[in-house]
């Protein structure tokens, strides 16, 4: 072997060794920038998103205000005592509530909406080695006669984009979206960000 070959061949290791860290590092730093908790010493806030970085996911397209308004509201779903820890912008508010399936059969919740920001998506906050991390749920069932809570350190509502000033104390009206083509409704209040349950 000339010592070009082996020269041409020790670049190619250095560059098997760097394109992976290069690949996984510029899409996953993203997301976590995206989905980052504070979970350091001004950690008081449980699900801390960080403002999203551009490599952020993108986010899927909402049914219009017309569209949920001539939705007919679920008879099966209740959600009751919602509530936002309102986190300063341009960080995404996280909101929580109970939903109380009363009807016989499954009930899955795929989305949430609200005139009063223009980005809703439901998150879940999982742990993991130590670390927690949000993901975008697409679909939360709840089985006939369950409820399930979302809380902080658990499934909740991200908020972005909010079409006017939000201010602690303000009553958000929330709608809540269902595989079944109905929705549910309730009023949310808006807490402080060290706000830990309602
Ligand atoms: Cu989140």
């Amino acid at each position: 072997m000339n010592h070009a070959s082996a020269a041409a061949l020790a670049l190619l290791g250095a560059l098997a060794m760097a394109m992976p860290v290069a690949n996984a590092s510029a899409p996953q730093g993203a997301v976590q920038l995206a989905h980052a908790h504070a979970h350091g010493s001004h950690g008081q806030a449980p699900e801390g998103h960080a403002a999203h970085g551009q490599g952020g996911h993108a986010m899927a397209a909402a049914p219009s205000p017309e569209a949920i308004a001539a939705m007919p509201v679920s008879t099966a779903l209740a959600v009751s005592d919602c509530w936002i820890r309102l986190v300063p912008a341009p960080a995404p508010s996280a909101g929580y509530f109970v939903a109380a399936n009363k009807g016989a059969q499954a009930v899955t919740l795929t989305g949430a909406a609200s005139p009063r920001y223009a980005a809703v998506m439901l998150h879940q906050t999982t742990h993991a080695d130590g670390m927690s991390r949000m993901s975008h749920v697409h679909g939360a069932e709840i089985q006939a006669g369950q409820k399930l809570e979302f809380k902080p350190g658990g499934y909740h509502i991200m908020l972005e984009k909010p079409t006017q000033e939000i201010k602690v104390g303000d009553i958000v009206p929330m709608q809540f979206l269902l595989a079944s083509g109905d929705k549910a409704q309730a009023d949310c209040e808006v807490k402080p960000a060290n706000t830990l349950a309602k």
